[in-house]
C-alpha cells in the first residue's frame, strides 16, 4: 500500500492526513511542533498515526509521497533530507485536486484574494450552485474533498500552495497582482516569488480561463513568457480595453463572448478601485462559470466586503476606526491610503518582511495628520516617515498605540489600522490583531455605523 506522509498538522495537514486515509492510503502525520486539540481529535477519530514534538527521519523518509504544509520552508532539515532522497513532495492542494472533478475557480495574488474569493464564492452560492470555498480560507480544499461532494470549488491560494503543485489545473485561473510579499522565503529574490504566482496558470489548456490584471507590469512583462492556450480575460481601469474595465466615470464594464454587463461602482458597498479591481475580477469569474448577469449584480450590490479588511469597526467622538489588519505588506497599505477621503491618523508596523516603504510616501504625506508605528522595532518606520508626516508615534503595544492614535485624531478623522507588516511580533496573526483594535474599540465606546465614512 502507498505511505503517504503528511509534513504539518494544521489546517492543511490535518485535511490532507483525513483525505489520504478516506482514500485508503498508508498515512503518517509528523508536527515538529505541537498540534492543536481540534485537530488532534479529528486524526484520532479517522485512526491517523500521527507524531508530534519533533520529526523522526525513519518514519518520514520512507514515504512514497510527501504532502507538505504551506507554512513548511524548503530549508526545514527534513523537507531538505527528502529531496536528497528523491522522494516527492507535493502541496495539498496537488493533492486533493486528485480525488475530485469539481471544477475550480483559483485566486491568487499578492493582494485582494480573500475579497475576491469571499465575493466570487458568494456569488455562485446566491446563484444556487452546489459551491465549497477554501484554500487559504475557511476550511482546506482538502478537507473539503474528503468530508463533500460539490461541483464547484472556490480556492484562495497562496504562493506558498503553488509552489508543490505539478499536475493540477485551475479551470479559470484568476491572478490579482503581483507585488513584493513573501520575499523572505524567495531567497529574497523577486523573479522566484513571481514565478510562484505563475504557477495559477500552469496545465491550462483552450477550454481553461485566464483572468488577470491587464495593468500590471509585473503580469504583463510575465505573460510573454507562457504559451497561453486558454481563454484571456483582463481586467483593467489604469490602461483602456480589457474583458472588465472601470471607467473614469465609476461604471464597470464586462464582455466575454457569452454575456455582457455593467455596474456602477457607487452601488457597491465595498469603495475604493481596489475593491473595483476585486469586484471585476469576481464578476468575470462568474461569468466564466456561466452565472447569470441579473444575479451576480444582485450578489455584488450586497456584498459587505470581509473581515479585517478596511473593516468599519466603529465611530469615537466623530473619528471613525477602521481595521486593516490584513494589510501585511506595503501594496495592500497603499490601496487602503489611496481609498481614504478623511485626513487619516494611521497607525503602521510589526514584522518587516523587507519592506520598501517609499511608494507610501505620497500618499501619507497628503492624507495623514499622524503615524502611530506599533512593532518591537520601529527604526525602519520612523526614518521612512519623518519629514513626511506632521507626527510620529513611536509604540509597542496596542494599548500604547491606541492611545496615541486617540490623542492625535480630531473629529471628522479617520484612525486606520493598516500595518504594512506582519503582525507576528507582537500578535499571534493578523486576526489576532484586528480582534485586538476592534476590542479596543468598542471598550471604549465605539458606535457601529453603517454607512462607511471615509
Ligand atoms: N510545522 C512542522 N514542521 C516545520 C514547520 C512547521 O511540522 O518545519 C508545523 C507547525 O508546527 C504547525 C503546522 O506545521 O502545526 C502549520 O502548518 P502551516 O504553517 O502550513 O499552517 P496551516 O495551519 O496548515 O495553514 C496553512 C496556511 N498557512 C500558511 O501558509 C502559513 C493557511 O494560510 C491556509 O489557510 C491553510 O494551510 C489551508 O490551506 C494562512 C496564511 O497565513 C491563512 N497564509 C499566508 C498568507 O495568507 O499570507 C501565506
Amino acid at each position: 500500500m502507498k505511505r503517504i506522509v503528511v509534513l504539518g498538522g494544521g489546517i492543511s495537514g490535518y485535511g490532507s492526513a483525513i483525505l489520504a486515509s478516506s482514500e485508503g492510503y498508508d498515512v503518517f502525520l509528523s508536527d515538529s511542533g505541537r498540534i492543536a486539540d481540534k485537530y488532534r481529535r479529528r486524526l484520532e477519530e479517522w485512526q491517523v498515526p500521527f507524531e508530534e514534538g519533533g520529526h523522526t527521519p525513519e518514519l518520514i523518509l520512507n514515504a512514497d509521497e510527501v504532502v507538505k504544509s504551506p507554512g513548511i520552508p524548503e530549508k526545514a532539515p527534513i523537507v531538505k533530507a527528502l529531496r536528497e532522497k528523491g522522494v516527492p513532495i507535493i502541496s495539498e492542494i496537488e493533492f486533493a485536486g486528485r480525488y475530485t472533478n469539481a471544477k475550480t475557480i483559483c485566486i491568487t495574488g499578492s493582494n485582494g484574494k480573500t475579497t475576491t474569493t469571499s465575493l466570487t464564492y458568494k456569488i455562485l452560492r446566491d446563484a444556487g450552485y452546489n459551491v465549497a470555498l477554501g484554500g487559504n480560507i475557511g476550511e482546506s480544499f482538502a478537507y473539503s474533498v474528503a468530508t463533500g461532494i460539490y461541483d464547484w470549488y472556490v480556492l484562495e491560494l497562496s504562493s506558498f500552495q503553488l509552489d508543490g503543485m505539478t499536475d493540477f489545473r485551475a479551470d479559470v485561473a484568476v491572478l490579482m497582482n503581483i507585488t513584493p510579499d513573501h520575499l523572505d522565503r524567495y531567497e529574497y529574490k523577486m523573479q522566484n516569488y513571481v514565478d510562484s504566482k505563475m504557477r495559477i496558470i500552469r496545465n491550462q489548456g483552450p477550454a481553461d480561463t485566464f483572468i488577470y490584471c491587464g495593468d500590471d507590469p509585473v503580469i504583463g512583462a510575465e505573460l510573454s513568457k507562457y504559451p497561453l492556450p486558454m481563454r484571456l480575460l483582463p481586467f483593467t481601469a489604469r490602461t483602456g480595453g480589457g474583458a472588465a474595465h472601470l471607467g473614469a466615470d465609476g461604471v464597470m464594464r464586462l464582455e466575454t463572448e457569452d454575456e455582457a454587463m455593467t455596474l456602477d461602482s457607487r452601488e457597491m458597498k465595498i469603495k475604493g478601485l481596489h475593491n473595483c479591481y476585486d469586484a471585476m475580477a469576481a464578476m468575470l469569474a462568474a461569468m466564466a462559470a456561466g452565472v447569470p448577469e441579473a444575479s451576480i449584480e444582485r450578489s455584488v450590490t450586497e456584498f459587505g466586503g470581509v473581515e479585517h479588511r478596511l473593516e468599519p469597526a466603529g465611530e469615537i467622538e466623530g473619528v471613525e476606526y477602521i481595521n486593516d489588519s490584513k494589510a501585511t505588506n506595503v501594496d495592500s497599505a497603499w490601496y487602503a491610503l489611496e481609498s481614504m477621503t478623511r485626513p487619516v491618523v494611521w497607525i503602521a508596523g510589526g514584522t518587516d518582511k523587507g519592506n520598501d516603504y517609499a511608494p507610501l510616501r505620497e500618499f501619507a504625506a497628503q492624507k495623514v495628520r499622524a503615524l502611530v508605528c506599533m512593532g518591537v522595532d520601529n527604526r525602519k518606520l520612523v526614518e521612512s516617515f519623518t519629514g513626511v508626516v506632521p507626527e510620529i508615534f513611536d509604540t509597542s503595544s496596542l494599548e500604547e498605540a491606541m492611545a496615541a492614535a486617540r490623542r492625535a485624531a480630531r473629529p471628522g478623522d479617520a484612525v486606520l489600522l493598516s500595518p504594512a507588516c506582519a503582525s507576528f511580533d507582537l500578535f499571534r496573526n493578523y486576526e489576532h490583531r484586528g480582534e485586538r483594535f476592534k476590542a479596543w474599540v468598542a471598550e471604549h465606546g465605539g458606535v457601529k455605523n453603517e454607512k462607511e465614512g471615509r
